[in-house]
């Protein structure tokens, strides 16, 4: 399904006055208006080839309906959002999930959606039908050196997919782990599986980065191999400089002070970039600001500071990705409201006055560093996301629209009610 330029423009129209209205009175304070403004537009969030069907639990999966049936039908659908939004310009791909039958052709589908291909992520956390050996007992830390070999030329073949739709990063999450105390010598598998990246690490072209993600538990509920930033910085700086360190929002235990990591992180010149989602306990991949849209303004804070402070482009420099499951929501909608949610976090970041807060740090001024801080947080920045929107041809209401023109309703005509996408 494709959305007319026209049919924005003319939406657009009508609430263009109160737009107008809205806009003014935050603009008035915004003191580097064009410059937000202009970050805002090159802002592009990918998405996620897994996360266009409804997600399920281990309880259960209630399937939604007219979810896309194929990898083609899936870029339709983030081509539906970057019409709606401008800001969803890339995809990124879980193989075997999804696997291009023909690269050049899903290219030129991708482009006439004004779609790049984002990080590939490799899937060595269950067992395909096709494959010899089983990953029941972990993949790259295997001690059977036959499954390993497995994982890594699984891995190895995924770059050679991503080469061919022009990514430039593989993402390597590892399910591995242990569930019981002794079921796993901890430096045996630290070992076996720097080796095994090692050999992926090898195998990457000299344009691309390898991104190691991290999570605290789940598949495994005793040791992760990769379990936090700190092993995942151990691998990445040992790897070396095309290695970094990914940080998905949920992977962490409750409290964490994940903008304390990135800071960090981007110091060392390691941070990959983000998963982004929300959670309240663990790994619930919510909706992005559904649950602590302060955290996420705080991370973003770090982000942008670190950036600046490093001359980095902030669109382009660090990976930018959603990784959600929407259980009970319509993705798509699932999928405008997190993108708004990160626009949100990363428009008031912009807006902290950061010279003002550097003096106050200098003076040991708590209060004050916390004034700053909250103002722009508690700065309502609807309508700069907005404006940025239409600026670059986009909706002034993405979720509104989406909901109008009954989207929904005709992809369910188009590809019917009982269809699942590939995915979790
Ligand atoms: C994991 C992790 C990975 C994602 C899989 C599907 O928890 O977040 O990034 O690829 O889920
Ligand atoms: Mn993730
Ligand atoms: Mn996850």
């Amino acid at each position: 399904m494709l959305l007319d330029k026209q049919l924005i423009e003319d939406k657009n129209k009508s609430l263009l006055s109160a737009h107008k209205r809205s806009f003014e009175f935050t603009a008035d304070g915004v003191a580097n208006l064009n410059q937000v403004l202009q970050k805002l537009v090159a802002f592009q969030i990918a998405i996620p080839s897994w996360a266009l069907g409804t997600g399920g639990t281990r309880f259960g999966r209630f399937s939604g309906s007219g979810e896309p049936r194929n990898l083609e039908e899936k870029l339709s659908d983030v081509g539906l959002l970057h019409a709606l939004n401008q800001s969803s310009g890339a995809i990124s791909l879980h193989i075997p999930w999804d696997i291009p039958q023909d690269a050049a052709a899903i290219k030129a589908l991708a482009a006439s959606y004004y779609i790049k291909f984002d990080a590939v992520n490799s899937n060595t956390f269950q067992d395909q039908a096709t494959q010899e050996h089983s990953y029941k007992f972990g993949s790259l830390q295997h001690v059977d050196k036959a499954v390993r070999k497995q994982a890594i030329d699984h891995n190895i073949e995924v770059i050679k997919q991503g080469v061919a739709l022009g990514s430039k990063a593989l993402t390597v999450w590892l399910a591995d782990g242990s569930c019981f105390p002794g079921q796993l010598n901890f430096r045996g598998a630290w070992e076996r599986t720097y080796e095994s990246l090692q050999e992926i690490y090898a195998a990457l072209p000299y344009d691309w980065k390898v991104f190691v993600e991290y999570k605290a538990f789940e598949p495994n509920f005793y040791s992760m191999s990769v379990g936090d930033w700190g092993q995942s910085y151990l691998y990445a700086s040992k790897l070396g400089p095309k290695a970094y360190t990914l940080v998905d929002l949920g992977h962490h235990l409750p409290n964490t002070n994940i903008e304390q990591i990135v800071s960090l992180l981007m110091m060392e010149n390691k941070l990959a970039g983000f998963h982004f989602n929300d959670s309240k306990y663990g790994d619930d991949d919510l909706t992005v600001g559904s649950i602590n849209p302060y955290q996420l303004f705080l991370i973003f804070n770090e982000l942008v500071e670190g950036m600046d402070a490093k001359g980095m482009n902030h669109a382009t420099d660090l990976g930018w990705m959603i990784d959600a499951s929407h259980n009970v929501k319509d993705p798509l909608e699932d999928l405008l409201q997190s993108i708004e949610a990160i626009m949100i976090a990363y428009a008031q970041a912009l807006l902290v006055d950061t010279k003002a807060l550097k003096e106050a740090q200098a003076v040991n001024d708590v209060v004050r560093c916390q004034e700053i801080l909250q103002t722009a947080y508690r700065t309502d920045v609807r309508s700069l996301v907005a404006q940025a929107r239409l600026l670059s041809g986009g909706a002034l209401q993405p979720l509104n629209l989406y909901r109008q023109m009954n989207i929904r309703k005709e992809l369910v005509k188009e590809r019917g009610e009982k269809t699942v996408a590939t995915g979790l």
